[in-house]
């Protein structure tokens, strides 16, 4: 009898899976996706992934292709640094909310005004992982987290981060920007390949934020956790395309 073997896309390195992330964690749908979008391109030659602190760090040995993990909140300059001295490689920022809009929210921003031909995909799960589940920038209003006991009162922290939409505004021409999520997995796979391409092309910026799920800090069963991201999460961080390059003609 043939054993069935699991589908896996051909950048993924097959002997460090099963992977580390929790059961029902986000981020593994975030990188089958990105597995996938590297397959189609046919850049798993010329790509170099950087990962952050966070759980994001667990995909360190993920892919078959260059890998480097930065101090937190750095992903976006080192992965910066190494495409402008090798403009041939591919870059990927990946890192999650944390990283991105608090510890390297400068980067981030001066990096879209700067117009960088990095991609970034930054996963959103509402709260810092890693740590056990403190608040971050992207908590939800009146949810609770471990520093926010009594849920996220915003007269006092301020409203949540909506990354794209800060970004849209201050990207040059060229830059694209999307959010998506893992609750439509072909739609999120469809916006990081429209990133990807951007830098293929040479256009300019690109920025994929992945609503995703946490089940372990935010304490949630399977329905749970698919209706927070499917409903909650996607009723306050619009979905969809903010920025695509404009085409000439
Ligand atoms: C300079 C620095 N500050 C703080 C920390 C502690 N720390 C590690 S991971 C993390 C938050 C991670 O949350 P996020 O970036 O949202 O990623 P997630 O784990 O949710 O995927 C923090 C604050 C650190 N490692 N280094
Ligand atoms: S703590 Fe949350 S983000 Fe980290 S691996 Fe577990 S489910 Fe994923």
């Amino acid at each position: 009898m043939t054993e069935l073997q699991p589908s896996m896309p051909k950048s993924w390195c097959k002997e460090t899976k099963p992977h580390k992330f929790c059961p029902g964690c986000g981020h593994g749908l975030v990188l089958k996706a990105l597995g996938e979008v590297i397959d189609e391109l046919d850049i798993q030659g010329n790509t170099v992934f950087g990962c952050d602190i966070g759980c994001s760090l667990l995909a360190w040995d993920f892919f078959n292709v260059d890998s480097i993990q930065t101090h937190h909140g750095r992903t976006t300059p080192v992965i910066t640094g190494i495409k402008r001295v090798r403009p041939e490689m591919v870059g990927i920022a990946y890192m999650g909310d944390g990283g991105g809009y608090a510890i390297g929210s400068q980067h981030l921003l001066n990096s879209a005004t700067r117009n960088e031909l990095v991609t970034i995909i930054l996963v959103n799960n509402a709260n810092y992982g890693m740590t056990g589940g403190q608040m971050a920038p992207t908590t939800l209003p009146d949810m609770k987290t471990e520093t926010s006991p009594y849920g996220r009162d915003v007269q006092e922290t301020g409203n949540p981060t909506k990354g794209p939409e800060m970004l849209s505004a201050i990207c040059q021409d060229g830059a694209y920007v999307a959010r998506g999520s893992i609750s439509n997995l072909r739609n999120l796979k469809k916006y990081i390949k429209n990133a990807l391409t951007n830098q293929l092309e040479g256009n300019g910026f690109s920025f994929v934020e992945a609503l995703a799920s946490c089940p372990t800090n935010w304490r949630t069963n399977a329905t749970q956790t698919w209706d927070f991201v499917e409903n909650d999460m996607s009723k306050y961080f619009e979905v969809g395309e903010f920025l695509t390059p404009k085409k000439e003609g």
